[in-house]
């Protein structure tokens, strides 16, 4: 098994070294990184380590940045990574931060990194064990802020 990790220079954290630290922790499966500069540069990035690379799954990691044109931009990374999984039959596990979803640098940081990790989690399940992530079914998952929760308690 093999799992891509693309990530982009526009980023305010390192969210591929994220991504690789923690698949290592629940799985032996190759990965394979690459970076582009940006979002919008994701969507072929992932298809290219699935068809020549032969990943079995991706993370596509990403920032949009908060202003009106950078929401455009994300708009059409997240139609291209969709496009992206169509064309492959494979999951692209998106990861994108909004950089106005964090409220300081610091939080910014927090949640780049966490988001990250929680979805690395996310994509392993989804590849090695999917029973698991049945059981996790209507829990109301969040990654990176806190789960919403069930609705009935
Ligand atoms: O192909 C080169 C660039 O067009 C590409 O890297 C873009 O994704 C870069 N980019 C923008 O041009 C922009 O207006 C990005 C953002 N906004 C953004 O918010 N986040 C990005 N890239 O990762
Ligand atoms: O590929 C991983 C995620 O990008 C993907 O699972 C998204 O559907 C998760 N997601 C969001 O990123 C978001 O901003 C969801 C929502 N909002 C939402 O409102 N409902 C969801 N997912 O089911
Ligand atoms: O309910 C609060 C947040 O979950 C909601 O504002 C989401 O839209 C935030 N969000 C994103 O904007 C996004 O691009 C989330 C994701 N991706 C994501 O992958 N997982 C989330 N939220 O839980």
């Amino acid at each position: 098994m093999i799992i891509g990790v693309a990530d982009t220079t526009f980023a305010r954290a390192n969210m591929g070294a994220f991504a690789v630290d923690e698949l290592k922790k629940h799985t032996s499966a190759r990965i394979i990184r690459v970076t582009v500069p940006g979002v919008k540069d994701l969507p072929v990035a992932a298809k290219k380590l699935i068809e020549e690379e032969k990943c079995d799954i991706v993370m596509a990691l990403g920032m949009p940045g908060g202003k009106d044109q950078d929401k455009i931009c994300a708009h059409e990374a997240s139609q291209g990574i969709m496009m992206a999984q169509l064309m492959t039959n494979k999951h692209i596990i998106e990861v994108f931060v909004h950089e106005d979803e964090a409220k300081d640098d610091a939080e910014l940081a927090w949640l780049l990194e966490q988001r990250t990790r929680e979805h690395a989690v996310n994509a392993v399940l989804m590849l090695t064990r999917p029973q698991d992530m049945t059981k996790l079914a209507g829990t109301g998952q969040r990654q990176g802020f806190a789960d919403a929760g069930p609705a009935r308690r």
